[in-house]
């Protein structure tokens, strides 16, 4: 299509005109982003048509990754990089005086997922194509992404997201290959030929539209596709109102879930649940079908990955195929159901496991229901025989009980590989939250620590960082991150630390126009950006840090010669909408900020800023600036947390806790490079179980912590005392439950380590430059290689017949 800057610009502007009909002069920027995007999808077509040809004739086994979030951000730049012509396209632009910058902000992110789930499945996503390996995403395609957040008066207000008003060019409609997902009716029984027949009579049907969106490899010729599915009314009579069938239907696809807190819609997420799963698996179906006529081998050609429990429905959807259409008997079909199914868990969090009500499971899915309570019956059956006698054991390991079914059981029956996504949460899962399943499949158990790409997180976000690594070591880290230990060479080299400095600087400067322009807010560079982001939850502990903020504001206030490093505190997160006390901490960290920056007795030492909209394109402004990575958690709480490994690799310096993968972070850096603090998960897990803790006591015997609870109330923020009696009442009346003032002091201490450790900044830069150095490990694509290897037994894809 183009193989220099001349090709690129002369095609650029003869499509230009072609699709938008006006000349280059009268073009607006969304007319340049459109041309240039679609431009950029067909000239991968030709290698995703390749890659799909070369999978079919090798007979690859294939993975596909069901997930109910893919959290993509943006795309353009990202494709470009991959393609590696970023260059010739950016510099072909500007000889036209484009920038391309302001082309790629008119791309809106595709915000299908709330946060960490989502954004791992689509770090996998560039990771599988990286790799070359034959992996694809089957997901949604939300019509509302995660909602906009905007900050009004210090309080989270929601406003419906809209990325797809201007269409995406990334994606290509494929109508005839949509699938027909029925609900509602009921399921006939009859008996032909001494075999049962299962017949689904007076289903509704919603078609589910299928949108392709290639997933372009780095550097590589392979192109993967990532699925959406969009749910549309069925041409197949139905019998009622047409209008309330339309709404109904297009109401499966119209929403991402920002949480399950409410009853109410249950019944529409179960829909989209069964909706993805089974349009998803049907389509891999026929087309597997069409290759190789019968299902018995499937699993030996397939993998299905599912992400979390919510794709969990998978594992009756291949069961009913294969013996209702397939007329497989039951143990050939759970032989093969088993075989290809594997499962993540991304939390323990008890509010998060996912159980629904057969009153709304079994009307809505009767055939589905049927099967799931088979596969209950002969596994109970099976733990009658392992524990014969042991009631209560088999009620608390059923799929099925107290009209209730768990999703997460029959995740771990109906999957022959289970994993945890951090060493500590596996061994959690093992050891106390999954014990007893742990106990009758130990062979399924196994860990794979999270990853991210470091090509969207270090290579996009960071370009200056990584002309730097380049310039010291190479390029080969690119292809293998774990190469980037070699920096380790250059501890001692005073000019390599001093343009890290220099680096770290400008990125910061970057932000600080952000902050200026978003908030009016002016920070100062040369201060500490000390940087918590990420979803706003009680077990992630914002309050913590807003807490510690208003005790370093105290001190300041109390005594003029108290000497700190200046610091900028950053926040940016979004609450459920539903999460009354998330909101209140937010309103918390604006009403801090509003005092604290509007006091000039304090001499700038201390800013606190709250970003709005926290979002993927936002975040890599923000991850290349930080100094401080906040991954406070309460220990045992945070899965793995993949944030922490974003600011790892940009060179930023951990305060955590001894959770998730910060400690995996920990022992890579060394206890020299990393701030520590805090209960460890045993500890906390403890107290759960034994009890011993009271929070009152820590209020009453520390004057620190009593001060800064006591201002949540007592005036000490004008005209709002009583907006934080809920945090003050978490604290004392509820006994704090996720052990903020256990913590606070460690948490002051730690604090002041950072302090006197940023005031020697050779030091400081060595041990930035150690976790840039040890970051490696933390890429998606060491991830994916242990998925690949451990639990899918898939291979690269061979050289392409045109290379
Ligand atoms: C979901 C919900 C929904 C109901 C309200 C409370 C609540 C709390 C937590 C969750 C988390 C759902 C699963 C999830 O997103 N887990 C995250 O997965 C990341 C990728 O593995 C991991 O890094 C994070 O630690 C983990 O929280």
């Amino acid at each position: 299509m183009f193989s220099n800057k001349m090709e690129f610009k002369e095609t650029f502007l003869r499509r230009l005109e072609m699709t938008c009909g006006k000349s280059f002069a009268e073009s607006t920027k969304r007319d340049q982003y459109d041309t240039l995007g679609n431009m950029i999808r067909e000239y991968v077509s030709l290698n995703w048509i390749e890659t799909k040809e070369k999978n079919r004739v090798a007979k690859n086994k294939q993975v596909y990754y069901l997930s109910i979030e893919f959290l993509l951000g943006r795309l353009l730049r990202h494709n470009l990089i991959n393609l590696k012509i970023d260059q010739v396209v950016s510099e072909g632009l500007a000889e036209l005086g484009i920038h391309l910058d302001e082309i790629e902000d008119v791309e809106v992110d595709a915000a299908l997922g709330n946060g960490g789930l989502g954004r791992l499945a689509a770090c996998f996503l560039d990771s599988l194509a990286s790799l070359n390996l034959p992996g694809h995403g089957c997901g949604i395609r939300y019509k509302h992404g995660l909602f906009e957040q905007k900050i009004v008066d210090g309080y989270q207000v929601e406003l419906p997201e809209q990325w797809l008003r201007h269409g995406h060019v990334w994606e290509v409609r494929k109508a005839d290959l949509s699938i027909e997902v029925p609900f509602w009716g009921k399921v006939e029984v009859s008996e032909e030929n001494g075999r049962m027949i299962f017949r689904h009579v007076n289903a509704e049907m919603i078609t589910a539209v299928p949108y392709d969106m290639p997933v372009v490899g780095y550097e590589t010729e392979t192109v993967n596709t990532l699925r959406l599915w969009n749910a549309e009314p069925s041409p197949y009579p139905i019998n009622r109102d047409i209008m309330q069938y339309k709404r109904e239907t297009e109401s499966v696809s119209e929403f991402l879930y920002p949480d399950d807190t409410h009853d109410e819609g249950k019944i529409l997420r179960l829909k989209q649940q069964y909706f993805l799963v089974s349009a998803s698996i049907r389509s891999i179906v026929r087309s597997y079908r069409k290759q190789y006529g019968s299902l018995v081998d499937f699993h030996q050609h397939i993998s299905i990955h599912i992400n979390d429990t919510h794709p969990v429905l998978a594992i009756p959807e291949l069961m009913r195929i294969l013996i209702d259409e397939e007329q497989l008997s039951w143990d050939e079909a759970w032989h093969i159901t088993l075989n290809t199914i594997s499962y993540t868990n991304h939390t323990t969090l008890a509010e998060a496991l996912e159980k629904w009500p057969i009153r709304i499971f079994q009307p809505l899915l009767p055939r589905i229901y049927m099967i799931v309570n088979e596969i209950n019956e002969r596994f109970c059956k099976n733990l009658w025989d392992l524990y014969p006698g042991d009631w209560n054991r088999i009620e608390e390991m059923a799929i099925i009980a107290h009209d209730q079914i768990k999703m997460a059981h029959l995740a771990l029956v109906g999957s022959h590989s289970v994993n945890g996504v951090a060493e500590l949460h596996t061994e959690i899962l093992k050891k106390r939250e999954m014990k007893n399943f742990y106990e009758v499949y130990p062979e399924k158990f196994n860990n794979k620590t999270n990853g991210i790409t470091h090509r969207r997180w270090l290579i996009k976000s960071n370009p200056k960082l990584t002309d730097l690594i380049c310039d010291a070591i190479g390029n080969d880290w690119i292809h293998k991150p774990e190469l980037l230990e070699k920096l380790e060479a250059f501890k001692e080299d005073s000019v390599f630390l001093n343009q890290m400095f220099l680096i770290k600087k400008l990125n910061k400067e970057l932000l600080a126009k952000r902050i200026q322009d978003q908030t009016g807010i002016v920070v100062d560079t040369s201060s500490i950006f000390d940087i918590q982001v990420k979803r706003l939850h009680a077990y992630k502990r914002q309050l913590l840090n807003i807490l510690h903020i208003m005790h370093l504001y105290n001190r300041l206030k109390e005594d003029s010669s108290f000497n700190m490093y200046p610091r900028t505190f950053i926040f940016g997160a979004k609450a459920s909408p539903g999460y009354y006390y998330a909101k209140k901490i937010i309103k918390l960290i604006n009403t801090v900020a509003e005092k604290v920056n509007n006091d000039a007795s304090i001499n700038g030492k201390l800013k606190v800023v709250f970003l709005e909209n926290y979002r993927v394109s936002l975040a890599e402004d923000i991850f290349p600036a930080a100094d401080v990575s906040e991954q406070i958690s309460t220990a045992s709480k945070e899965a793995s947390g993949t944030g922490n490994m974003k600011f790892m690799m940009n060179g930023a310096l951990t305060v955590g806790t001894l959770d998730g993968a910060n400690i995996e972070i920990k022992d890579r850096v060394g206890d020299e490079n990393i701030f520590i603090f805090g209960l460890k998960a045993e500890e906390v897990l403890n107290y759960y179980q034994h009890g011993g803790y009271r929070s009152m006591e820590y209020y009453h015997h520390d004057k620190r912590i009593r001060k800064v609870v006591d201002q949540l109330t007592n005036g000490f923020f004008e005209g709002v005392e009583d907006e934080f009696e809920a945090i003050y009442d978490s604290l004392l009346m509820q006994n704090d439950h996720y052990f903020v003032l256990r913590d606070f002091a460690s948490y002051i201490q730690i604090q002041r380590d950072v302090d006197t450790a940023y005031k020697n900044q050779q030091k400081w830069l060595q041990m930035s430059l150690m976790n840039i150095a040890k970051s490696g490990y933390f890429s998606s694509d060491r991830t994916i290689e242990q998925y690949a290897k451990e639990i899918w037994s898939i291979k690269p894809v061979g050289q392409f017949t045109t290379s």
